[in-house]
């Protein structure tokens, strides 16, 4: 690493010790666009870097909730406002015991480039809780999302900061915060997005995570000469972004044969197709956070305590959580013939396996494959602002556009001879519009 890097990453740790993901996704970016800071002494004359890695404001808060059987717990509660130069905070809730604020740190700073990667008017915030919905009640899950929305609704609004869904937070928490904060407030706005198609929600939300990934990795498979027709997939998780991506994927021709949980990993060599597709959503709803019960329902393989990365796939597309591919995982895809590696959850992949995929094979990180989720969002915004609904192949034709446009930034900043180094030309995309506008706005 350069020496001056050096010495901007060791500061940024002494300032924030413990809060290893956050520096993780910090060094990252700041690789990526450290040359690119020193041609341009403008950036540097107003501290650009020293500013964008400090969030704007922190909000940490005791979330008081009672179970079913009365007794009191306690958890904590975030929102990360993070940066604020390209439009309102907007980010994603993460419900989960992970939850520190190093968690959120990493994942707002994300989200800042990953915003202004959309072409949408969007700054960058997350938030969220240690609490975990793991086996909870629906009044239980009730009761939490009313005590978290009766502090969070004081610092959020539709031109301030405009939450949606992240990890442990689907249609139904967001309908229980939202209805919290419209009782507090008296408003009805765009406060939320990823509501429900009756209440102001957008076509295609749901979906919208996996659908631009897909639409992402077509673009890849393009530059080849390939297309996702004929091609074996390995996914990771369940959830709502591995049941969109696994559909588009069916949709085009492809054939996913992994999906896992906490518990181990599916191998199904028929193809996760029709059926199977929907008790994902199944599987889901039971809150159980597994995935062997797939096995015994269709008949596939369940391999315990295993990552899919040991498969023999075309294309590998993490779709669980952060650092869930480390080099081993990364050596075995490719050992084993994989040749596109779209990372779909946000920091998917640990440092190491980063630059060893990037070395070998086409690498795509996920503040530009997984774009496609908030930049539905933001798209939900415009629909609330108008008050109007558009169809579903407008609101898919606008998100096809963009992550057209956001595999034009990646190829237009980050290639370098014959090939396009994705990780440089996200992160360099993503941070010149937010530089641009914090220099336009002064010091502040
Ligand atoms: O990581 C993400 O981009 C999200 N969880 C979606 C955020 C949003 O505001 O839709």
């Amino acid at each position: 690493m350069k020496a001056d890097l050096n010495d901007f990453m060791e500061n940024l740790e002494a300032r924030t010790p413990g809060e290893n993901e956050f520096h993780q996704a910090v060094e990252e970016v700041i690789e990526s666009v450290w040359d690119f800071y020193k041609k341009n002494p403008r950036y540097q004359k107003i501290k650009i870097l020293e500013r964008i890695v400090e969030p704007e404001r922190v909000i940490m808060f005791r979330v008081p909730w009672v179970d079913d059987k009365g007794e009191v717990h306690v958890n904590r509660g975030y929102r990360v406002e993070f940066n604020s130069a390209l439009g309102p905070y907007k980010g994603g809730l993460r419900f989960h015991p992970s939850v520190t604020l190093s968690i959120l740190k990493f994942l707002g700073f994300e989200q800042t480039f990953k915003n202004s990667l959309t072409t949408l008017p969007m700054g960058g915030g997350k938030g969220g809780s240690d609490f975990s919905p793991k086996g909870k009640s629906d009044n239980e899950i009730m009761q939490f999302c009313q005590s978290f929305m009766s502090e969070l609704f004081r610092h959020i609004g539709p031109n301030t900061d405009v939450p949606a869904g992240d990890i442990g937070v689907g249609g139904r928490e967001i309908g229980y915060l939202f209805g919290q904060y419209k009782r507090l407030k008296n408003e009805f706005t765009g406060v939320l997005t990823g509501k429900g198609l009756g209440w102001g929600g957008s076509l295609i939300r749901p979906e919208a995570t996996g659908f631009g990934a897909v639409y992402f990795t077509q673009h890849m498979l393009k530059r080849m000469g390939k297309d996702i027709e004929g091609h074996t997939f390995a996914i990771s998780g369940f959830g709502n972004v591995a049941w969109g991506a696994i559909s588009k994927i069916n949709e085009l021709g492809g054939k996913v044969v992994t999906i896992s949980g906490p518990d181990g990993y599916i191998y199904d060599a028929e193809g996760i197709s029709g059926d199977k597709v929907d008790y994902l959503l199944e599987l889901r709803a039971t809150n159980n956070d597994i995935v062997q019960p797939y096995a015994e329902e269709f008949g596939a393989a369940f391999i315990p305590g295993h990552r899919p990365w040991e498969a023999t796939v075309d294309i590998a597309m993490p779709c669980a959580t952060e650092n869930e591919v480390g080099l081993d995982d990364a050596k075995n895809l490719v050992k084993n013939g994989c040749f596109l590696f779209a990372e779909t959850s946000n920091m998917g992949c640990t440092a190491e396996a980063v630059e060893y995929l990037g070395n070998l094979i086409d690498f795509a990180p996920g503040k530009a494959v997984n774009a496609g989720g908030v930049a539905v969002s933001g798209l939900e915004m415009s629909q609330n602002n108008m008050r109007i609904n558009w169809p579903h192949d407008e609101v898919d034709e606008r998100l096809k556009h963009i992550m057209d446009a956001i595999h034009h930034t990646c190829v237009s900043y980050g290639t370098n001879g014959g090939k396009v180094d994705y990780v440089k030309g996200a992160n360099i995309g993503g941070f010149v519009k937010v530089a641009d506008a914090m220099l336009a706005q002064g010091i502040v």
